[in-house]
């Protein structure tokens, strides 16, 4: 028996090189390892106001992005989370164990709600509890993020621990999987901050479908420092991010890309970096392009993944709902 892996990605902003090396080509990479699910969380992205029209667009894009990205459709279920309505019903219950303290200790829901202040919502809060029910309602044992999502994982590992103890073996409890290299890219004006959909800032991030001399001219002006030396120093953000970013599309390992840039400067280094970006983004654009050309097809992706995802969650939340004396 495979492993079963579940993994979520929001339909918000542009999805960035930051999603990619950390989460999705992960997913991709994986796949034949894993029995997998991949949920474009879209009760997530209404946690903070949406264009309801955007939405919908930005459903489909994230869905091409991940084909783009190599998952293949006969191989995970791909799938719109409020497709399948037991997400929202296990969330529910699940509030009515997680303690109020646990979830006031999310650092995501700190800084997003110090961005929003007054206007921020309950469901921006409960976003942890939604995220446990994606997980727990599948079986999963496995799941791949980026480091900003352990906290919310291992938050929804001691969900299922406090469940569990109290009704009986209901949940598998999972585990989270954090990719070594690039689990935190960081922004490129600001190496201090993650990389973020979020961000509104025009040279924060690189996105997988910006064309070839937007990237170029967002690598060229990535904040760095005053030093010259191309090398691997976490005290350095902006050239160590940048690095990181190169380390990951081209798989070198650190001594050698120092070698290949000892004695160049900044420049050398993130024109080069450009290059290797555009080259590696170039291919996953096309069948993008490709994917998105052919009439309803992602529509059917999604119609499928949801016909394959409904009765593994309703096994999932009639057990719940016996258990808790619910039905
Ligand atoms: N900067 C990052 N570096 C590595 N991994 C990252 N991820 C996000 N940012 C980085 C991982 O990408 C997956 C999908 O992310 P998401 O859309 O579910 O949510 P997010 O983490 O909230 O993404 P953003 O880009 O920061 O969006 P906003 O600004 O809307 O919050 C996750 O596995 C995530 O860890």
């Amino acid at each position: 028996m495979k492993k079963r892996v579940f993994s979520g990605i929001q339909p918000t902003g542009n999805i960035h090189i930051g999603n990619y090396i950390g989460a999705t080509r992960h997913w991709a990479a994986d796949q034949d390892i894993y029995d997998n699910i991949f949920c474009i969380v879209d009760l997530h992205a209404i946690t903070i106001q949406q264009d309801p029209k955007q939405i919908k667009s930005k459903i489909r894009e994230v869905t091409g992005l991940l084909l783009a990205a190599g998952i293949d459709p006969q191989k995970s279920i791909v799938f719109v989370q409020s497709h399948v309505h037991e997400h929202s019903e296990l969330a529910w219950i699940l509030n009515c164990f997680i303690p109020m303290g646990w979830m006031g200790r999310m650092t995501q829901y700190k800084e997003k709600s110090s961005k929003q202040k007054e206007q921020v919502s309950v469901g921006l809060f409960d976003y942890p509890a939604l995220m446990a029910a994606d997980i727990l309602l599948y079986d999963t044992d496995v799941v791949p993020v980026g480091e900003d999502q352990k906290q919310h994982v291992e938050l929804t590992r001691d969900a299922a621990l406090r469940f569990n103890n109290i009704y009986g073996d209901i949940f598998t409890v999972p585990e989270p999987r954090i990719a070594e290299i690039g689990a935190r890219i960081m922004g490129l004006d600001d190496p201090t901050k993650k990389m973020s959909k979020s961000e509104e800032a025009p040279n924060h991030a690189i996105a997988l479908l910006d064309p070839p001399d937007v990237i170029q001219k967002k690598i060229m002006r990535a904040t760095t420092d005053s030093e010259t030396t191309v090398v691997f120093d976490e005290k350095r953000p902006g050239i160590y991010n940048l690095l990181t970013i190169y380390k990951t599309f081209t798989g070198e390992k650190d001594k050698d890309i120092e070698a290949k840039f000892a004695g160049k400067g900044y420049g050398d280094f993130k024109k080069a970096l450009a290059e290797v970006v555009i080259e590696g983004l170039r291919p996953l654009q096309e069948r993008y392009q490709k994917i998105t050309g052919e009439a309803g097809y992602i529509d059917k992706v999604l119609a499928e993944g949801a016909a394959k995802a409904h009765p593994l969650a309703q096994k999932t939340l009639a057990k719940v709902q016996k258990a808790v004396g619910l039905g």
